[in-house]
């Protein structure tokens, strides 16, 4: 009799029972996405499609995984970035059928290995987050491009590479940029790191933050979101910028803006979310004070340069996981968290599940919209296509309705008079 062969390449099925705790829980903190997996469970309208998915393997997207199998899809999936797989939870979704291919620490040619496996299966739909999926299947994998019918896109910087794509004439299938929907972007960039930042320097300080000068550098979503929460756990805020307008909203927000030569003098407390290299160099470092904690949540970790910091020191030594004393010439002490990476990510668990839940309701009605045009006949044109604002706003909607939140409804009266152009004054 031939052998069965396995359709998933996990680190260990025995951790099977672990991640599925981990799954319950987040389960328990999406209720949008889990009204949606009841509401079409009966219906199945993802009946006979074939789903491969190339995004972080986490408790919250196990949910999303488990969701889309709910309603009737086949699904294949493996990991976006080779250290954010959660071993546990790849064992149990392995474990309940689903063809994993993601395990944590993976070289970058396994890493594409995995992709590979989860297009074995011939997907008539895929789901990315960074377009590594779409592009293998466009360079790789031609083959398998007419079975396709679209694909959905998560992030921003996926949507920019499959937009210039399009603009090429290279795209072949179309796509729905998830990213774009307001209940994606505005909530992960804002809520999602503003509390995940805060959350990773806790967990890997325990300081109080209260009567702090906690300085962020960049308010843009990321920098706003940090800066709010740090406010209302009680710390002094300062913001550093370089764009006038964002600088202006910051001081009228109730922070204080100052260039960085003069914060970095009374700061306890650094963060940095500007996407830009060298916020914090040398100049910097020789003028904190003892004490002074560094942490950087924007997404490359160039932001703080630890060369600069490497010269400057006398010694260094790891105090608690995830943060790393150094004893500069000058005898002043400087922690770094997380050597510069992304502090919400190395130390805290990313995004709350909260905040997933939204994304990946958008995720999945975007899937159901490509699979039930497919059913009629109809396949969106190829390029670059914006989520419907129709189904952001009824996500917000329907998160609002799980909060026990009301809201109002503008009178017949209402609407005509906003439409009125009679009346003037
Ligand atoms: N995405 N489920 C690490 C997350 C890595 C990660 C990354 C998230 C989620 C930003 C997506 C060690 C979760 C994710 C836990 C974790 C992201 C990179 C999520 C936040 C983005 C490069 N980007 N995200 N939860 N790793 O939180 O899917 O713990």
């Amino acid at each position: 009799m031939a052998k069965k062969q396995k359709n998933f390449k996990v680190k260990d099925l025995s951790m099977a029972a672990a991640g599925r705790k981990k799954i319950e829980w987040a389960e328990s903190r999406m209720p949008v996405l889990m009204s949606l997996r009841e509401k079409y469970s009966k219906t199945k309208p993802l009946k006979g499609f074939k789903i491969a998915g190339c995004l972080h393997v986490t408790k919250e997207t196990a949910v999303l995984i488990e969701t889309l199998q709910a309603v009737g899809a086949k699904v294949s999936w493996s990991g976006c970035n080779p250290l954010s797989t959660q071993d546990d939870v790849a064992a149990a979704l392995a474990k309940n059928g689903v063809s994993i291919y993601a395990w944590h620490g993976m070289s970058v040619k396994e890493f594409y290995w995995c992709i590979e496996r989860t297009l074995d299966f011939k997907p008539n739909l895929t789901l990315d987050d960074g377009a590594d999926l779409i592009f293998t299947i466009h360079n790789k994998h031609q083959e398998l491009i007419p079975e396709v019918l679209g694909g959905t896109e998560e992030t921003t910087t996926g949507v920019h590479r499959l937009r210039a794509m399009a603009d090429a004439g290279a795209l072949r299938y179309p796509i729905i940029a998830v990213n774009d929907a307001e209940t994606k972007w505005d909530f992960d960039n804002v809520y999602g790191t503003g509390q995940s930042t805060l959350d990773g320097i806790l967990r890997a300080t325990s300081v109080l933050l209260a009567g702090k000068n906690i300085v962020i550098a960049g308010y843009g979503h990321c920098g706003r979101g940090v800066a709010m929460r740090a406010q209302g756990m009680g710390a002094n805020t300062i913001i550093t910028e370089v764009k006038p307008t964002a600088a202006l909203k910051a001081t009228l927000e109730g922070h204080r803006v100052m260039k960085m030569d003069e914060a970095a003098r009374i700061g306890d407390i650094f963060i940095t979310a500007t996407g830009v290299e060298d916020v914090l160099v040398a100049k910097h470092f020789r003028v904190m004070k003892d004490g002074a904690i560094v942490a950087n949540t924007g997404h490359y970790d160039c932001e703080i340069n630890l060369k600069d910091l490497e010269k400057l020191k006398k010694s260094k030594k790891e105090i608690r996981s995830n943060c790393e004393k150094y004893v500069l010439k000058n005898n002043r002490s400087i922690y770094v968290l997380a050597k510069g990476r992304l502090v919400n990510l190395s130390a805290a668990e990313g995004h709350p599940s909260e905040v997933m839940d939204m994304s990946f309701a958008n995720q999945f009605m975007a899937q159901l919209n490509l699979a039930r045009l497919a059913k009629r006949g109809k396949r969106l044109e190829v390029g670059v296509h914006d989520i419907d604002p129709k189904q952001d706003q009824e996500i917000a909607r329907l998160k609002l309705k799980t909060m026990g939140i009301g809201i109002d409804k503008l009178t017949p009266a209402q609407k005509a008079y906003i439409l009125d152009y009679s009346a003037g004054t």
